[in-house]
């Protein structure tokens, strides 16, 4: 699979000592940071039409090798490659994208055949969705727009072949994946996803690392069968239903960019990662081993105002982080394992090796004080508060399913927010069994801003009356001593510096344990701007947007008395 991607010189032969004892379903038998970290390969157009630029990018099944000791594999990739090839595009250039599927008509991952999406339709469905870009609604991949080879077979709202993108939005890393109803988490698994990286010339002003010091990293969690296949589970019997969607994957290895815990060879300089967590459910919580900082620049919708310093970092899936780290002060050797906080085999997720300096290209890159205004939206000219309760339901089979407000993604639509109105968004996660989790929520369309959040007090909490009238969540138990006459107002809290810019997707965060009495909820500002028609708008993890968790998004249009 070389030729598929851009190697940097190697002339290491160390690493080409293959094991024989791997067995890729046990992780611990896994040599780690045997293979140079891919950069996946920009994408040139196939041609200009009319001035612009014309991609045709076929989704195909291929085969992939994971890691030096693996047999190669199937995937499914845009034009066959794992992660797909990056687009990149320039501020306000528009380009068209002629989606192909050529995929086979059945899946070689467990499909459940009895959630939304799946019923009496073919295993196979496809639509790309290009998460964080503000786009018209038919060419924004609404999951219900799939299609299968050939077009054979189309989804509801199908309604055309070549997607337009606008690029109508400041420089960011945005990510091109699978959003097709009921089937987006194996597809996503089965390796559909690539990044999308918008340049403006304000952000190209301001010399950061770039090139090849500018490495997007795609994170995903994986398993494998002892044949290098990947694994993902059937699920537990459940009635009649099997394979049955499971609540959540938690992979047991880390793959950055197509591969097993890859090693990045990197001078001593600075270099800009754009991070990208695509895992299906795990969010991670990132460092570096030895415990230095990364430079925050950006996050999912563009630059920071100014560069922040963080020696950790949560990422949830969906979300984007731009960083720099700064390898000047090492020498050459010098090994620093990017990690996670977990405490198993995977926290490491890659490794860098310190190399000597080279002299052909001094490091004149600058992290500067101020990367950009960004205007701050004004709860004053919200003109409506939307509130979501997250819960849990039972399926019609009475299997868990999380949910938005206990609505289906099938009920009619609540969320018809005017065009170019701006709204607060409120989600309050109640969920505090079986286990505390945060649910990232991403709304298509849009980049919004994080306002705050807050803990309250679950046990007097009355969902109903605060959707309604946003009562009751002012006070919480104290947490060292719940005695309620401890208690009392708390705050909302601010979203720290890292958080203060253009966000697509938000961590909901989850109560505290105490006692099963906590809940927290995240508020949000959103400005529905540049397009009406219908999206939608649901949690990240795949597992429970396939399962529900999704609702319609439709922008209307301002209608004047
Ligand atoms: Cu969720």
């Amino acid at each position: 699979m070389k030729e598929n991607y851009e190697l940097p010189e190697e002339n290491d032969f160390t690493k080409e000592t293959h094991c024989t004892d791997v067995n890729p379903s046990l992780p611990g038998t896994i040599p780690k940071f045997v293979d140079v970290l891919p950069i996946p390969k920009v994408l040139s157009p196939d041609r200009l039409e009319n001035g612009y630029a014309y991609y045709e990018i076929e989704m195909k099944a291929a085969m992939h090798k994971f890691h030096r000791d693996f047999d190669e594999t199937l995937i499914y990739g845009y034009n066959g490659l794992y992660p797909g090839p990056t687009i990149e595009a320039i501020k306000c250039e528009t380009i068209y994208v002629k989606w192909v599927n050529n995929l086979p008509s059945k899946h070689f991952l467990p499909v459940d055949k009895s959630i939304h999406g799946a019923i009496d339709n073919p295993e196979v469905r496809s639509v790309v969705h290009l998460h964080g870009a503000n786009v018209a609604p038919d060419s924004d991949g609404h999951p219900d727009a799939w299609f299968t080879r050939d077009y054979d077979c189309k989804g509801p709202k199908f309604c055309r072949k070549v997607y337009e993108y606008p690029n109508d939005q400041q420089a960011t890393t945005l990510w091109y994946h699978d959003h097709s109803l009921g089937t987006t988490r194996l597809n996503v698994y089965a390796g559909l996803a690539g990044f999308y990286i918008i340049h403006d010339f304000q952000e190209l002003s301001l010399n950061l690392p770039k090139d090849k010091y500018d490495i997007p990293l795609i994170i995903q969690d994986k398993s494998f069968k002892e044949d290098s296949s990947l694994a993902y589970p059937s699920g537990p019997p459940n009635g009649p239903v099997f394979p049955s969607i499971v609540r959540a994957f938690i992979g047991d290895t880390m793959v950055v960019n197509g591969k097993v815990w890859p090693y990045l060879k990197v001078e001593p300089r600075k270099y800009r990662f754009r991070i990208l967590n695509a895992s299906n459910t795990n969010g991670y919580v990132m460092k570096l081993s030895n415990g230095d900082p990364f430079i925050q620049i950006g996050t999912d919708g563009g630059l920071l105002t100014k560069p922040v310093t963080l020696t950790s970092f949560p990422l949830d899936p969906a979300e984007r982080i731009d960083v720099i780290i700064d390898f000047s002060k090492y020498k050459s050797g010098d090994k620093i394992i990017l990690n996670t906080e977990e405490n198993d085999l995977k926290s490491d997720v890659m490794e860098f090796i310190v190399t000597d300096p080279c002299y052909k290209s001094k490091d004149t890159s600058v992290i500067p004080k101020i990367l950009r205004p960004i205007d701050k939206l004004d709860k004053e000219m919200a003109v409506k508060t939307r509130r979501f309760v997250i819960g849990q339901d039972l399926d019609f089979y009475k299997r868990v399913m999380l949910s938005l407000n206990h609505r289906m993604f099938s009920d009619p639509a609540t969320e018809k927010p005017e065009y170019d109105s701006i709204e607060i968004w409120e989600f309050a996660n109640t969920l505090t069994s079986p286990v505390l989790a945060a649910h990232p929520i991403h709304l298509h369309l849009v980049q919004f801003q994080i306002l705050n959040r807050q803990l309250f007090d679950l046990t007097t909490f009355k969902p109903d009356e605060w959707i309604e009238k946003g009562t009751g969540i002012d006070y919480y138990p104290d947490i060292i001593n719940p005695d309620p006459s401890e208690g009392g107002p708390v705050p909302p809290e601010k979203p720290d510096e890292a958080q203060r810019a253009w966000k697509d997707t938000v961590r909901v965060e989850p109560g505290t344990v105490l006692n099963g009495t906590i809940g927290s909820v995240t508020r949000i500002i959103v400005h529905f701007d540049n397009h009406t028609g219908e999206y939608v708008w649901h949690c990240h993890i795949l597992e429970h947007e396939d399962h529900d968790m999704m609702r319609p998004l439709i922008v209307v249009k301002k209608y004047f008395d």
